[in-house]
């Protein structure tokens, strides 16, 4: 699954609780972007993510299911990614659920479709810093330790810098950066124009595109190409 993610430059994410006409799918789907990241932190239902993953198949691309509510744990997708918020005191999010999980669905598990992401929450005015009880003030050093926990000490795939719903500090992302060195780093927040696109660019190796889709979805397609145009910055 690493190498399934691995040439992800851009990626939409589709919140199942969000509105999207067809002809906004339609140009989501097919603006070269490189997967779609089904996932949202409240109203996901099985029902609604299910209608989600029904209405993208046809257009072929990637679809990962990013994993928040057991109940909406959907058959079909090609990749699972199972978040494990790491600035939070609360088990729940980075043991508790995922035990339960285990424990009711047990060998119907596809293991091998699973990914685990290094979840850092970032904007303390956020759906998901508030339901998982993220402690997000968090200075650059403090974020970068949290990421090394995941790159070095726990190996995850994926380390995420989730700054939902807020454009990112970008000192805070370039000192991350400088740490990470085997986890694939992806920057989630706030994108709502090409500039700002390019930036996380810069200095990540996915970027994730959410909300701007549902309120100017042009501004949202625009963020593609800012991406894939924009080469990841060595740094030191
Ligand atoms: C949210 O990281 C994604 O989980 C993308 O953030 O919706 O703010 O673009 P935005």
């Amino acid at each position: 699954m690493r190498q399934l993610i691995k040439p992800w430059r851009h990626v939409f994410k589709l919140d199942p609780d969000r509105e999207l006409g067809e002809a906004e799918l339609a140009l989501v789907c097919g603006s070269g972007t490189d997967a779609i990241l089904v996932g949202g932190s409240t109203g996901v239902t099985y029902r609604n993510t299910q209608d989600l993953l029904h209405r993208l198949r046809p257009y072929g691309l990637p679809c990962a299911l990013e994993v928040s509510d057991l109940a909406a744990a959907v058959p079909g997708f090609d990749l699972y990614m199972i978040p494990m918020v790491l600035n939070t005191a609360d088990t729940a999010w980075v043991l508790g659920q995922h035990r339960k999980a285990i424990e009711r669905y047990g060998s119907l598990i596809p293991w091998d479709l699973l990914l685990t992401e290094g979840y850092i929450v970032l904007n303390a005015d956020s759906s998901v810093a508030r339901l998982t009880g993220a402690d997000c003030a968090l200075n650059a050093e403090e974020t970068a330790a949290y990421a090394q926990i995941a790159d070095k000490l726990m190996q995850l795939p994926v380390v995420y810098l989730e700054y939902s719903g807020t454009f990112g500090d970008m000192e805070t992302v370039r000192t991350v950066r400088e740490v990470v060195e085997c986890s694939q780093l992806f920057y989630g927040g706030g994108i709502k124009s090409e500039t700002e696109a390019k930036q996380a660019a810069a200095l990540c190796d996915t970027v994730v595109v959410g909300n701007i889709i549902y309120s100017d979805v042009q501004q949202g397609l625009a963020t593609v190409e800012a991406v894939k145009n924009t080469v990841k910055l060595a740094v030191d």
